[in-house]
């Protein structure tokens, strides 16, 4: 890689090449992937180089990683409290280590540890419980006291002195952090080196159903005829469904997130506070990268307010005291389809070719290489990979519910 990288630095006459090219947008396609984001380009992706699928296009409505991929705050772990999440997510962190190698580029994965604190009697049991499913399922996770919190986290603060101290934590050394753009673009260069269409500024406007089966995708750039369509957006994933008459368990909610100016490498583990809806963790340019629970309303809208940063800079104070001269740099949002037990919907829908990977909650962009590389699976074998069945839209209406709402990093 770095050898690589200096030849291309050195030849100034032969810039490296793009990492994806437009291509001509044809009138059919086997499979059409909406929502040009991790999901959607890793699924790709897992088709072309798993089962040979290469006549996909995805469409994205406006440019790739745009969406949640660019907006979340790169949180990767698999410490979750229904066995079936701990399972899968632990998929996806297995698939993110492999990541840079598979990829021949620095998706910079760095898995420093994932602290989730508790401040309650009542966090404390669910820090245990959370500790032991991930142990039966190979996840290595343990609850810890607050020295030890100290010792690997020496800036924060564990006396009595805030109002909620520091009682524990659920340790997760996998835990980490990544470059998002990288990821989106690892997907994004793969997939198109092996055949797939990356079709940007293309909107989904109708999915063409026929006989209860999908013929086609109407987008502002014309019809695309197909017999296989993945709805893998976030935020829209209810108006894209309702295009194929299906209807979705979902409400969609701003989440925000900020990060301040640099600083000098204080911080080289992930902290998250349930109790005090805060995570942070230090990006490697050393800024704090940070975020708070959703927003309290449905809404679609994506821009920052006073309200969040005013909260999330209390709260973080409470952890780090030493933190109050430092400036918030910037701020944003994005969107995130709730789900009632808080866990995605993936596979069949009651129309015949339509597929959804949605409903992520907070929870997308950390599952993007295991729902990309499962749902391609799904779609090369029409059968439902033991993995995802737990994630079947029925199980709404069959009352078997994946509550993961206490593996949340924040309240809801
Ligand atoms: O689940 O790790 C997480 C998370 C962090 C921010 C939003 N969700």
């Amino acid at each position: 890689m770095s050898i690589k990288l200096i030849r291309q630095g050195l030849n100034s006459k032969h810039p490296p090449p793009p990492m994806w090219t437009p291509k001509e947008m044809k009138s059919s396609y086997d499979v059409v992937i909406i929502g040009g984001g991790a999901h959607g380009l890793a699924c790709a992706y897992y088709l072309a180089k798993d089962y040979g699928i290469t006549d996909v296009a995805i469409i994205e409505k406006r440019y790739i990683g745009s969406g949640g991929s660019g907006r979340n705050t790169t949180i990767i772990r698999s410490n979750y409290l229904t066995p079936e999440g701990v399972n899968f997510y632990n998929e996806s962190v297995r698939l993110y280590e492999q990541m840079s190698a598979e990829f021949d580029f620095n998706v910079m994965f760095s898995q420093r540890g994932h602290f989730t604190l508790a401040h309650s009697d009542s966090a404390v049991r669910t820090m245990r419980r959370r500790a032991e499913v991930n142990q039966i399922q190979g996840v290595d996770s343990r609850f810890i006291q607050p020295r030890e919190i100290k010792e690997l986290c020496p800036a924060i603060d564990i006396s009595n002195h805030p109002r909620y101290p520091i009682m524990g934590a659920l340790y997760h050394p996998p835990g980490g952090i990544i470059r998002h753009d990288a990821v989106v673009w690892g997907y994004a260069h793969h997939a198109d080196r092996m055949g797939v269409h990356i079709h940007q500024l293309t909107e989904a406007q109708d999915i063409i159903v026929e006989d209860n089966q999908v013929v086609g995708v109407q987008t502002n750039r014309g019809r695309i005829n197909t017999k296989i369509v993945l709805n893998a957006t976030a935020g829209w994933c209810t108006t894209i469904s309702d295009m194929a008459g299906v209807r979705l368990p979902v409400t969609t909610f701003p989440l925000q997130a900020c990060v301040t100016e640099p600083l000098k490498p204080f911080l080289d583990v992930i902290i998250v506070s349930g109790s005090l809806h805060v995570y942070v963790s230090q990006s490697d340019r050393g800024e704090l990268v940070m975020g708070a629970s959703v927003d309290p309303f449905a809404s679609y809208s994506m821009k920052g307010s006073l309200n969040f940063t005013e909260g999330l800079a209390g709260h973080i104070l409470e952890l780090f005291p030493s933190l109050g001269h430092v400036r918030i740099l910037r701020q944003w949002a994005g969107l995130c389809d709730m789900t009632p037990d808080y866990s995605p919907v993936m596979g069949f829908t009651p129309v015949k070719g339509f597929f959804v990977d949605v409903g992520w909650g907070t929870y997308g962009f950390k599952a993007s290489p295991v729902s990309g590389k499962r749902m391609a699976e799904l779609i090369a074998t029409q059968k439902v990979p033991d993995i995802l069945a737990p994630f079947r839209l029925s199980r709404f209406e069959e009352f078997n519910l994946v509550g993961e709402k206490g593996a949340a990093s924040v309240g809801h």
